[in-house]
C-alpha cells in the first residue's frame, strides 16, 4: 500500500497552491502507513471517510476510500452512524471551520462527549471559503468582507478550549504542513476514541497567510505534558484566533477513557464478530 494507491483520477479544482494539497498528501501518507504497518490484514476497505460541504469537502473526490459526502455541518453524526453500523470501521471525518464550528457546532460538543472511536480533521482557514470568504466563528476581529463591511466585532471561538471543556480525549492543532499533519494523524490512529485535529490553513484567496507558520511552535519540543489538563488549558489560551505572536501546535491533551463502542453491548458483539466491509455481500 502506497499513498498513490489512495489517489483518484479526478482533476483537482482547488486553487493552485492551496494548502488543501498539503492536507491531502499528508492524509494519504498517514492512511497508507496505517494500512502497511498497522493491524495485520488491514486494507483500504477497513477505512471510510466523511466530508461536509466546502473546499475541504473535495477531499472526498481525491482520496480513494469509500465514504459519504454529507450535508453541510453533518459530518459528525454521519461518522457516528457509520461506527454504529460497523464499529470496526476506521472512520475519518473532514470539515471546514464553517462546517465544524458554525453549521455543525452542536454535533461537535456531543462528539467530544460520546467519545466514539473516529478521527475528525478540521481544515481551519478562518473563512467560509467555497462561498467566497465570509467570516466564520473563528475569524479574527477586524476581518472585513462584502457581508461584514465594518469588520468582525466578536471575539473568535477557541475550539481547543471548547474541546477540552467538552471532554475530548485527544485534542490537537497543527499547521497545514505535511510532516505535522502526518505525525498527528498517526498518533490519532493509535488513540482509542474520538480525536479532534485542527489544521491551521491559510486560504490563499480569502484569508491569506499572516505569517502563521513562523508563529507556530511545537508543544512537544517545548516540553508540554499532554496528560496534564491544566497545562493544556493554559497552552490553549496562548492563541485566541486573533493575530497572534505564538501559536502552540501539537497534541494539547490526550487521555484514553471508555469509548461509545465500549459502552454498548450490541456494539461490543459486532466488534467481536469482526464484521468488516469484506463480510458485506456486494
Ligand atoms: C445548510 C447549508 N448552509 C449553507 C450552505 C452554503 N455553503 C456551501 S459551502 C459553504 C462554505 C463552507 O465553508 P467551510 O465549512 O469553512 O469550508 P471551506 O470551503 O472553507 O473549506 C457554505 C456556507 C450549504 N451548502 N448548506
Amino acid at each position: 500500500m502506497t499513498p498513490q494507491d489512495l489517489s483518484t483520477k479526478n482533476p483537482s479544482t482547488w486553487c493552485p497552491g492551496c494548502f488543501n494539497f498539503q492536507i491531502l498528501a499528508a492524509v494519504k501518507n498517514a492512511v497508507a502507513k496505517e494500512i502497511a504497518e498497522g493491524k495485520p490484514g488491514k486494507t483500504k476497505d477497513d477505512f471510510a471517510i466523511v466530508t461536509g460541504i466546502g473546499c475541504h469537502a473535495k477531499m472526498f473526490d481525491y482520496v480513494n476510500l469509500s465514504g459519504i459526502n454529507t450535508l453541510h455541518g453533518r459530518v459528525l453524526p454521519t461518522c457516528l452512524g457509520m461506527k454504529v453500523g460497523n464499529p470496526n470501521l476506521n472512520v475519518i471525518g473532514f470539515s471546514g471551520d464553517g462546517d465544524a464550528y458554525a453549521e455543525g457546532m452542536e454535533h461537535l460538543i456531543h462528539a467530544a462527549r460520546y467519545n466514539s472511536d473516529f478521527k475528525y480533521v478540521i481544515h481551519n482557514n478562518q473563512v467560509f471559503a467555497l462561498t467566497v470568504g465570509e467570516p466564520t466563528p473563528v475569524t479574527e476581529i477586524g476581518f472585513a468582507d462584502k457581508t461584514t463591511p465594518l469588520g468582525v466585532k466578536l471575539q473568535p471561538l477557541n475550539p481547543i478550549k471548547l474541546m477540552l471543556a467538552a471532554g475530548a480525549g485527544f485534542v490537537a492543532r497543527v499547521f497545514a504542513d505535511i510532516k505535522q499533519i502526518e505525525y498527528v494523524m498517526q498518533e490519532a490512529f493509535k488513540h482509542k476514541g474520538f480525536a479532534f485535529i485542527e489544521i491551521i490553513q491559510p486560504c490563499i484567496i480569502f484569508h491569506p497567510d499572516a505569517g502563521f507558520k513562523e508563529k507556530t511552535y511545537s508543544l512537544e519540543q517545548a516540553g508540554h505534558n499532554k496528560s496534564d489538563f491544566d497545562a493544556a488549558w493554559k497552552k490553549a489560551d496562548e492563541f485566541d484566533y486573533n493575530i497572534a505572536k505564538n501559536i502552540p501546535c501539537g497534541i494539547f491533551y490526550q487521555k484514553e477513557k471508555s469509548t461509545f463502542e465500549d459502552l454498548w453491548p450490541q456494539l461490543q458483539q459486532l466488534k467481536k464478530k469482526g464484521i468488516g466491509w469484506k463480510d458485506v455481500k456486494r
